[in-house]
């Protein structure tokens, strides 16, 4: 099984609020089409629930934050959900909505419906999640992020790969000279032992990466401007990326 997170920043245009990137999106359905393995989707918020997190200050700390904030960034993610669950249709990609309501309570992984998802994708259904806000207890909420899910399902999933679809070709060891970094070892681990140069969103993405690869899981970094080199990773071929050995 191949566990697929699709950034924020290449399934819609980051800069414009509200604005789906229908080409990119469709382009990444007819590579998908292509894997023969079962695999599971997890998106981010992109222009959609970042822009509404932003503007009512929503952040992943539990807090009792303005309802109608909630109300707005959980629609925002159903809205491009449903806007991915329509390109993945029109693929003759099999679907299958998966909130993270269905398999979190408050901030905890329910365990035994985490491992039922897998049993989903093995049908040849393609479970699709997403960051979300999610009720955390005694009137507080949180952001989930979707870098997050993937270090939950991975954990308890143990796929075969973990792959992160970026808006850059991976990871830079430096933004200028986009010089590459095509593989990080267990060893090589602390950013700032091999120079990374990252903006926030990245080092996240970092950090839930290294952790995923402890779990003996390897990870890529891929370009999904380049959506065919999602296929080349998993085909094992060579690729332009960045790999976190596990
Ligand atoms: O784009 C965040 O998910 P991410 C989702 O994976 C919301 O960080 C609701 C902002």
């Amino acid at each position: 099984m191949i566990l697929i997170k699709l950034g924020g920043s290449i399934i819609t245009h980051k800069l414009k609020p509200l604005t789906p990137n229908f080409s990119a999106i469709n382009k990444i359905a007819i590579q998908l089409k292509k894997i023969k393995e079962p695999i599971i989707i997890v998106h981010g918020g992109g222009s959609f629930g970042h822009y509404w997190s932003v503007k009512y200050d929503m952040h992943t700390k539990p807090s009792k934050y303005n309802k109608k904030g909630v109300a707005i960034v959980k629609n925002s993610m159903v809205e491009l959900n449903q806007l991915i669950l329509n390109s993945f249709l029109k693929h003759n990609l099999n679907p299958y909505c998966l909130p993270p309501t269905d398999f979190m309570l408050g901030n905890k992984p329910d365990v035994r419906k985490i491992k039922e998802i897998t049993k989903i994708a093995k049908t040849g259904l393609i479970p699709i999640s997403y960051g979300d806000v999610l009720w955390y207890g005694k009137n507080k909420f949180f952001i989930l992020s979707g870098d997050r899910i993937m270090g939950i399902l991975a954990k308890i999933l143990q796929p075969r790969l973990a792959i992160f679809v970026l808006n850059v070709d991976g990871v830079y060891t430096d933004m200028k000279t986009k010089n590459l970094l095509r593989e990080i070892k267990g060893e090589e681990m602390s950013i700032s032992k091999v120079g990374i140069d990252v903006t926030g969103g990245m080092s996240r993405k970092i950090q839930e990466a290294k952790l995923i690869s402890k779990y003996k899981i390897n990870v890529f970094f891929v370009n999904g401007n380049k959506p065919e080199r999602i296929v080349s990773a998993i085909k094992g071929k060579n690729f332009e990326g960045t790999m976190f050995r596990g």
